[in-house]
């Protein structure tokens, strides 16, 4: 089951303010996905997302494919009742995931075959195959398996005839996704997603062949796959505000803060990526203020938290007052500096948590913008905020 309705549009851009309804719970939008690839938004227990306001979250058909494999998913019911997390889930499909493979694998027709990374067993994945995986994992959000088109391969530019090749076999994928989806009976739903390479005639035949499939939802692929910002963008200005505008629409592993802003400008509901948890594990922070690198010597000695107006657990300790809300229970820049060059565990865990936090937060701050009609006054802040320094 999925119920979308759209709570406000903002007269600026495409922006709106969305309320999805799913199997697991209520999500509002616009939102960001924490990455859970195998299970696990890596080193965060489900109770502090919780506390910093995550809705849903996202795994990995492949992965969880992978290890621990179906029979166990199968014996505890699904992916919520074995990670412990009990709101709305979203699959990717495994096409991305297998994609990356690079030489290990084989795509044909019918599906991609390839030798498991983990014990080079020989797997084939198809749209049914994905399908029987995701609904055995029970997500709420199932997404169908496609192609995701390169941007280069080994310096080989992909040619309008072959990003044509590969949309339409991602778009036969996705009836062939959605046939298996309703065989299995699955109680959840599909999302499409269109492909198209960097070209708009392409993005825009395929979105148009999905909506004709009548999916319930709609991601957008095959973008921030190694391509100039500027293509990146021109992308997102075509394709999301073009589709259906009572239906969620899904921009798939994109991007740093500035990008979640102009996607939700763009029409885009909702986001995923890895660089917030990623970039935590080495150092990069995310301020209201601009970028931080924890490596830096000179915060060795800096006893301010990552970002005084942040109420995350690493910037507000328990009290959850912020620095310049006169709160002082926080972790200093010198402390989570220190934890870092020790490689101690709870640097990482406590950087992932601010930066889970901040994105998490960014979004609460554009649905209350939306919500109040003052997106555009919102653009403007943002960006000379993020632009001051840190
Ligand atoms: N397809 C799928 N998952 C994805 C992508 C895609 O194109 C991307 C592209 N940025 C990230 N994750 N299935
Ligand atoms: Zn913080």
């Amino acid at each position: 089951m999925l119920q979308f309705e759209t709570l406000k549009n903002d007269p600026s851009s495409h922006a709106r303010r969305g309320k999805l309804t799913l199997n697991h719970g209520v999500v509002q939008t616009p939102i960001f996905m924490p990455v859970g690839t195998y299970g696990t938004v890596k080193g965060v227990m489900p109770r502090s997302l919780e506390e910093m306001g995550a809705q849903i979250i996202l795994g990995n058909t492949f992965h969880l494919w992978m290890r621990p494999g179906l029979d166990i998913m199968q014996s505890f019911g699904g992916l919520h009742g074995f990670e412990k997390w009990n709101k709305p889930i979203l699959t990717d499909s495994g096409g991305f995931q297998v994609w990356s493979l690079g030489a290990m694998r084989k795509i044909t027709e019918e599906g991609v075959h390839f030798a498991s990374p983990v014990n080079g067993d020989k797997l084939f994945m198809s749209p049914e195959v994905s399908m029987q995986i995701q609904t055995t994992l029970n997500s709420d959000i199932v997404m169908q398996l496609d192609e995701c088109t390169p941007y280069e391969t080994k310096g080989h530019l992909t040619t309008e005839a072959e990003a044509r090749k590969s949309m339409e076999m991602s778009r036969r994928w996705a009836q062939r996704s959605k046939d298996e989806f309703a065989r299995l009976e699955n109680p959840n739903a599909l999302f499409g997603i269109v492909q198209g390479g960097m070209f708009e005639n392409l993005r825009q035949e395929s979105l148009e062949a999905l909506v004709e499939m009548d999916f319930p939802g709609y991601a957008v692929g095959g973008v921030s796959v190694g391509e100039p910002k500027d293509l990146m963008l021109q992308i997102m200005a075509h394709t999301p505000h073009r589709l259906p505008a009572h239906k969620p629409r899904y921009l798939m592993g994109v991007g740093t803060p500035e990008d979640l802003v102009q996607g939700v400008a763009d029409g885009v509901d909702m986001f995923d990526c890895v660089m917030p948890t990623r970039n935590a594990r080495n150092g990069t922070i995310f301020t209201r203020y601009g970028d931080l690198k924890l490596r830096n010597a000179r915060h060795k000695t800096d006893h301010q938290p990552i970002d005084t107006t942040c109420t995350c657990h690493a910037c507000a300790g328990s009290s959850g007052v912020s620095w310049d809300q006169g709160g002082r229970d926080g972790f200093s820049r010198a402390y989570l500096h220190h934890l870092d060059r020790c490689g101690e565990m709870l640097g990482p865990m406590l950087t992932t948590i601010h930066n889970l936090h901040y994105y998490l937060n960014l979004m609460q701050e554009v649905r209350n913008a939306l919500d109040t009609g003052t997106f555009a006054a919102f653009r403007a802040q943002f960006k000379a905020d993020r632009a001051r320094g840190v």
